[in-house]
């Protein structure tokens, strides 16, 4: 009787758990494959996808990643599809980390919502993950945007800061 109590509560604090686990995020994929559009933020190819809302380009001076401040509430990306289908997008960003607030980004494509991402309490680099379905798509120009809790000045930088941007991957044909 004991030792099935114990299993039930077990069985209970698992399926607790399990609803408060988020979706796992599938780990931004190290290789690209054909079809991909890998924007390496920060680098000078990428510029001509980025919209309204970045800064420049810059360099960590202790990891060499090449990177972008979004400095407005807002920013855009822009992307070309040929073909409509659900797109995997991954970015992998830094929040301009507060001890007392965590950074949050709306994700939309084309005027629709996507998602919110919620950073974590680190101002570590992490991996962002949604799935743009193929109806948010149009054939030719698209779209993304970021959209900021909030941005802070910090230190003597005299701008506001809200996301460092690494890199952003969208992978076409998802099903
Ligand atoms: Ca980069």
């Amino acid at each position: 009787m004991k030792g099935e109590r114990l299993w039930v509560s077990v069985a209970a604090l698992a399926i607790v758990a399990t609803l408060a686990q988020a979706e796992p995020v599938p780990p931004m994929p190290a290789d690209t494959v054909p079809g991909d559009l890998l924007i390496d933020v920060g680098s000078r190819a990428a510029q001509e996808h980025l919209g309204f809302g970045w800064s420049r380009g810059e360099r960590t001076r202790e990891l060499g990643i090449i990177f972008q401040w979004i400095k407005c509430l807002e920013a855009d990306v822009w992307f070309d599809v040929e073909t409509v289908s659900d797109v995997d997008l991954w970015v992998r960003a830094a929040p301009l980390h507060l001890p007392w607030k965590r950074q949050n980004v709306g994700v939309f494509v084309n005027g629709h919502w996507l998602t919110e991402w919620v950073c974590p309490d680190d101002p570590a680099y992490s991996d962002y993950y949604v799935r743009i379905p193929a109806d948010a798509l149009e054939v030719g120009r698209n779209r993304l945007i970021f959209r900021m809790g909030y941005r802070k000045r910090m230190g003597r930088d005299k701008r506001e800061l809200a996301l460092a941007v690494d890199t952003i991957l969208l992978r076409p044909g998802a099903n």
